[in-house]
């Protein structure tokens, strides 16, 4: 028998000395860790001592494993598999001649270290067949498909989703035998958003709610909105319009209502807590419709959410808009989302289209929190800048110019 020590930073990096130096017979049979180096005891480093050892009439019985895509990753699993069975053979059937009896602990030792070793391989391979297989991702994925993947994380469509519709692509593209172009992959791509976000579509505000809280974080526009959608039903529908504001935090925020209420000649009701709230509507009872604005808040804070939701109870059939500004951070917006969908709101209106390039964020709050799309606002101009959320107007600025 032929034994040697190796000292290394890893386990896997033994394994591969010990295969080219003693040969793919080679068993390990022994581990530690050890410290080396350092200066008067300090700053030594810790390093992996490995015992091997060769016998010369071994058999290689070569044990069948999962193939991975990629050949190289496939020698390297089966090699370490490999040894980490003759490990266990080694550590269970002692080569000859036998060793003294081995004492309990150093046995229940050996175990552990051998359940170590085996969990360390275990997750070696998984990470390995991991990289193999996005390697093979990579290399298979055509010149559209990158550029594809790499428009819609620019637009900060959520990653995972991205992966999702490239998938499906891909496996389209498999069927079809033959690579698609660029116009194909971008038919296909607006196909499965349309069918993604079709049935979250077609929700305006409902016809039949008499009043609608509009909230949303500060300046996202919710008081110039309010002022679009009620010149639209005053002016074309002819509907009576009435407005409600709680929003006593700004001085200026209750005038400029004020100033939109006497243009469109609608009244206007100032409420200070939830009690003046009954006197508002008994103000407004002639009206067919109530448009209710709100402070713009920090709503990253449920404190805050918790609030204004206490301000929106209301015994008349209502409706919470959630007004969001595609001016605001990704990240942000879903975290506020997140918040409202707790109390119940399913409705969002989306604003300041036109100062932004970057879209994904609709489509993530759409797909991830199940958020109904009302109107999209682009522009500041009262009534004119703002139209019911159309799917297919919303995929063209998604996928943009790079599409067909
Ligand atoms: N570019 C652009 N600006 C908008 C849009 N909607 C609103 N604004 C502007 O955004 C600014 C804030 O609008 P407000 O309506 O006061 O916003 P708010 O959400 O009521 O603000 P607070 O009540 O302070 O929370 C104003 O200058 C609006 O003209 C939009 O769709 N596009
Ligand atoms: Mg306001």
């Amino acid at each position: 028998m032929r034994v040697k020590r190796y000292v290394v930073n890893a386990l896997p990096e033994a394994v591969s000395m010990i295969r080219s130096e003693l040969g793919k017979d080679a068993v390990i049979l022994n581990t530690k860790e050890i410290k080396v180096g350092g200066f008067m005891g300090m700053f030594r480093k810790k390093k992996m001592e490995v015992i091997a050892a060769i016998e010369s009439n071994q058999a290689n019985v070569p044990t069948p494993q999962q193939r991975t895509a990629n050949p190289q990753v496939d020698a390297a699993v089966e090699q370490i598999l490999q040894t980490a069975q003759r490990t266990a053979t080694a550590v269970m059937e002692p080569p000859v001649p036998a060793p003294a009896p081995v004492p309990v602990k150093e046995s229940n030792d050996r175990k552990e270290r051998e359940q170590f070793i085996i969990d360390e391989i275990r997750d070696l391979r998984e990470y390995m067949v991991k990289l193999s297989k996005q390697q093979h991702n990579l290399a298979a994925m055509s010149e559209p498909l990158i550029q594809l993947k790499v428009h819609l994380l620019e637009q900060e469509m959520d990653p995972a989703w991205v992966e999702r519709l490239l998938q499906g692509i891909e496996e389209k593209q498999h069927e079809a035998e033959g690579e698609f172009s660029k116009d194909q992959v971008w038919e296909l791509a607006a196909a499965q958003i349309d069918e993604w976000l079709r049935p979250y579509s077609g929700s305006g505000i409902s016809s039949h709610v008499r009043v609608v809280h509009f909230v949303g974080p500060t300046g996202v526009g919710k008081t110039t909105t309010i002022a679009k959608l009620a010149a639209e039903q005053t002016l074309k529908k002819g509907r009576k319009v009435g407005f409600i504001t709680s929003d006593t935090y700004r001085i200026a925020a209750v005038d400029q209502l004020r100033t939109y209420a006497t243009i469109l000649n609608v009244p206007l009701e100032v409420v200070f807590s939830q009690m003046d709230l009954t006197r508002a509507f008994k103000q407004l009872e002639e009206q067919e419709l109530i448009y209710m604005d709100t402070a713009g808040r920090n709503f990253r804070s449920e404190l805050h959410v918790s609030e204004v939701n206490s301000l929106l109870q209301t015994t008349e059939p209502s409706e919470t808009v959630l007004v969001l500004s595609l001016t605001g951070k990704t990240r942000d917006m879903a975290a506020v989302a997140d918040h409202f969908s707790k109390y119940g709101v399913r409705k969002v209106l989306f604003t300041k289209l036109d100062e932004t390039s970057v879209y994904g964020a609709i489509f993530n709050l759409i797909m991830n929190f199940e958020f109904l799309p009302t109107y999209m606002a682009s522009g500041q101009t009262v009534p004119d800048d703002i139209e019911l959320f159309q799917i297919d107007v919303y995929i063209n600025k998604l996928l943009g110019s790079n599409g067909p």
